[in-house]
């Protein structure tokens, strides 16, 4: 069986790494569209050895469709996602529009496959950070519940799209001929910077990106009893966000057990070379599938405590691999059929 796709947000960073995926992976399609706002109307994209000309997303656009891969920011995925799925597609949404609703499920394939099960139409894929944390603590989680986890994350410039990417290339290259650094789509110069992420605060202190870590990884382990903090930090690597974890148990987890477990999970690799000091970093983390785990280590300041630092591709597993394995779920378990099929079963 072959089915018809769109990515709506093609032409952005999430958006091209999705067509790379659709067609380095051979997902069944029988046609495939590529939507994006007006000013990419024109623009032809590859696909198959096939250039595909980008399409503005329109009610028309969205008709007979089994699938739409969405990545193009929430308010648009507030306006498309329910006429698509009104017109018979399931959306698979990248942004945060509809995580948190109850009635759509939010998935890692590693963790929760079991929740595309109840899918009305839409199905969200999680925040980036929370994918790439979800994917490497969630084996240990199974062995010894977590009960408390303090994150510290070094986000690239990817997660604020393919013009924040261009922008700090520019910017580096403005500051080393001797000039000042243009910041037009990120908030501040980011080019030999960093700086606390920019989403906006809550009463405490915490800004979304750090809310949605504590939210989405409480939604997706099914348990509200985890206690989760989080700093989130922007820096000006490119494509592979990093994050320093703290986990603490009931009982001390060995820092042994937790290596072994993790060289053989599912979506992790663990990269440790303690002679060599050789960890996992975003120039190796980037381009690849899997989520590089290291310097698993017992926390010298809590008996119950176990450190771990990883390193995963913000482009790839923080968004478009997680979709379209969530894609890929659907279709082996049958459930890439309309909210319409659901409703009159
Ligand atoms: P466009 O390139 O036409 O602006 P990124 O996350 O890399 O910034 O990419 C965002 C994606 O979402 C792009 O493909 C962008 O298209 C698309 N997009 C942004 N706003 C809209 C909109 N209002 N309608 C449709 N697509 C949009
Ligand atoms: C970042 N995590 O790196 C964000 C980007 O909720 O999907 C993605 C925001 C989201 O800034």
């Amino acid at each position: 069986k072959t089915y018809r796709v769109a990515i709506l947000g093609a032409t952005g960073a999430v958006g091209t790494e999705l067509l790379e995926l659709l067609e380095s992976r051979n997902f069944p399609i029988s046609e495939l569209k590529l939507l994006a706002s007006e000013r990419s109307v024109g623009r032809a994209l590859k696909f198959k050895g096939e250039n595909l000309v980008v399409e503005p997303v329109s009610d028309r656009a969205l008709e007979n469709l089994d699938l739409v891969l969405a990545s193009a920011g929430g308010s648009t995925s507030k306006k498309w996602a329910p006429v698509a799925v009104e017109k018979g597609a399931v959306v698979i949404d990248n942004s945060s529009a509809f995580r948190m609703n109850p009635e759509v499920p939010l998935i890692v394939p590693e963790v929760n496959p079991q929740a595309a099960a109840s899918h009305q139409g839409i199905i969200a894929n999680p925040n980036c950070t929370t994918i790439l944390l979800a994917v490497a603590i969630w084996p240990l989680h199974q062995v010894k519940p977590i009960q408390r986890i303090i994150a510290a994350t070094y986000q690239s410039a990817s997660g604020a799209g393919a013009k924040a990417m261009a922008e700090v290339k520019t910017q580096a290259a403005a500051i080393l001929q001797g000039q000042e650094p243009v910041a037009e789509v990120l908030p501040y110069p980011l080019a030999f910077n960093l700086f606390p992420h920019n989403t906006p605060m809550n009463n405490f202190g915490y800004c979304e990106e750090e809310m949605k870590m504590v939210n989405e990884t409480r939604k997706i382990f099914g348990t509200q009893e985890i206690r989760i903090s989080a700093t989130c930090v922007r820096v000006p690597v490119l494509r592979a966000h990093s994050e320093a974890i703290n986990l603490e148990f009931a009982t001390p987890f060995s820092p042994d057990t937790a290596r072994e477990i993790l060289s053989h999970s599912p979506g992790v690799k663990l990269v440790e070379d303690w002679r060599a000091n050789h960890f996992p970093m975003p120039i190796e983390a980037t381009g690849r599938d899997e989520v590089l785990v290291g310097r698993i280590r017992q926390d010298i300041s809590h008996p119950c405590g176990l450190e771990l630092w990883l390193c995963g591709d913000q482009i790839r597993k923080g968004a478009a691999l997680n979709a379209v394995q969530i894609a890929e779920l659907l279709v082996e378990k049958n459930l890439l059929k309309s909210a319409q099929a659901y409703i009159s079963q």
